[in-house]
């Protein structure tokens, strides 16, 4: 099958970036350090039983301390782009109102490390660490929110965007408003269904506002990243087409069709019922609005069976048998990746692509002599880099691809239990090991491709 043929004698785009990707409450470390305001992540953390082995991200990579060390191994690794995100926190302790001048020095700091390292900044404004003294007032349930978003992103725009080309507003908004608010297994750590549409409606709002905030101060681009999973029925019933169907509008088309289509999916109505608000017409009209890209955060697919138990959505995701799975239980399944990109392409029509995250986590054997053989990510990354040759080869307009992640880190619920990264910490001392994946993207990068 071409798909999966070694003979493509394509190469990436020269001006292609290669890049990592990370989060700042995965990495950092150091959550309260210079003034820094809690965010709704330190106070989940810290609750009994929300997190597997009661980890926090009090340490975590201990990047806040180490970014120098940090910048100097994206040197070493070859990386063209690095993907980070800001601490709302750091920057605004209260979420709103006075500037912490030493958060904003820390990102600043950093962001010149990479541009004298020739490494391109792509900044995430919000990657789900929402200050908790906004959530006391709210949080994404408030219709300030997306107010307190935009003067929040102004702040960061005045201060580097001559420094910084790529803007991310909103990481997964997705799992801000579903694991978040409607299963309550990621921070704020809610089970309100009846809420659940208007969060996802605010962040949409709050990606708006920033996004025209951005287009009057901003000189670069700006866009969204979403994670995207095809789904597929898992047999030819109509009960499981239409299940599929309706996770697809569930997870993949509930923030995309309002901002590049103007509408919500009618399905979020059949799922919501009640529940779901008739939202003003001129609030549809000021989401709808095409980014300077879209980011791509793609690990798996679903395969999906009705199941009248489940209660939102009357469909769940099953295992499919003998299917080879990461350590999250997610399907490794490559040409999902070149599907979701041709399919964004069809229902969207042309908008520029970053992968801003694609990555597995797995066991890795014990570092042994100073050497992780994590041979499966190694294969994880080489058959989805084909399968995103494949969508490059059909034309599309992919500029980018992030490997999620440069570091094991704090994997949200999952504490440290589970590792996407192509360098190993040593959870001691810190000390940073490159794992074999890294010397082979390294190599990959140098050439340019397969
Ligand atoms: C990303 O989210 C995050 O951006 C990043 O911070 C995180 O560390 C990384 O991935 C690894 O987890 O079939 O109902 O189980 C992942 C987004 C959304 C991917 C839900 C898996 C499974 C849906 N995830 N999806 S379900």
């Amino acid at each position: 099958m071409l798909l999966y043929s070694k003979r493509i004698p394509l190469m990436f785009p020269v001006n292609f970036l290669w890049g990592a990707a990370t989060s700042a409450y995965q990495i950092e470390g150091d959550p309260l350090a210079a003034g820094a305001g809690a965010s709704i992540w330190h106070q989940f953390a810290h609750q009994p039983g929300r997190i597997a082995n009661g980890d926090t991200g009090d340490i975590a990579c201990g990047h806040y301390r180490r970014w120098a060390e940090d910048v100097a191994l994206m040197a070493e690794l070859g990386l063209t782009a690095y993907r980070f995100s800001v601490a709302w926190g750091r920057v605004l302790p209260n979420g709103s109102g006075a500037v912490n001048q030493a958060g904003l020095d820390f990102y600043r700091r950093l962001i010149d490390a990479l541009c004298e390292r020739g490494i391109t900044p792509m900044l995430t404004l919000y990657h789900w660490d929402l200050p908790q003294a906004l959530q006391e007032r709210g949080g994404w349930q408030h219709p300030d929110s997306p107010a307190w978003f935009a003067d929040y992103a102004e702040v960061l725009i005045r201060a580097v965007d001559d420094r910084v080309p790529l803007w991310i507003t909103l990481n997964e908004p997705w799992v801000v408003t579903v694991p978040g608010h409607l299963e309550g297994i990621h921070a704020p750590g809610l089970q309100n269904r009846a809420a659940t549409p208007r969060v996802a409606h605010h962040l949409l709002l709050a990606h708006a506002a920033a996004v025209t905030v951005y287009r009057a101060l901003g000189r670069h681009q700006i866009g969204l990243a979403v994670n995207l999973e095809p789904q597929f029925p898992a047999s030819a019933s109509a009960a499981d087409q239409t299940a599929a169907r309706r996770r697809d509008a569930f997870i993949n088309r509930w923030f995309l069709d309002p901002l590049l289509l103007g509408s919500y999916p009618p399905e979020l109505q059949e799922i919501f019922g009640a529940d779901w608000p008739n939202f003003p017409a001129n609030e549809l009209a000021r989401i709808h609005g095409i980014p300077d890209f879209i980011g791509v955060n793609y690990y798996s697919r679903g395969l999906v069976r009705a199941d009248a138990t489940e209660q939102t959505l009357g469909a769940r995701r099953i295992k499919p048998q003998n299917a080879p799975c990461t350590t999250m239980g997610w399907e490794i399944y490559p040409a999902g990746l070149t599907e979701t990109l041709l399919g964004l392409r069809e229902r969207y029509g042309e908008v520029p692509l970053y992968i801003t995250e694609n990555g597995a986590a797995f066991i890795d054997a014990d570092l042994q002599a100073g050497v992780i053989n994590d041979a499966a990510r190694v294969n994880y990354l080489e058959t989805h880099l084909r399968a995103a040759q494949m969508a490059l080869a059909q034309g599309v307009d992919l500029r980018g691809y992030f490997v999620w992640s440069l570091f094991d880190n704090f994997e949200w619920a999952e504490g440290y239990a589970q590792r996407f990264g192509m360098i190993h910490i040593d959870s001691h001392h810190g000390k940073r090991t490159f794992k074999r994946s890294a010397h082979w993207y390294r190599e990959f990068i140098q050439r340019g491709g397969f």
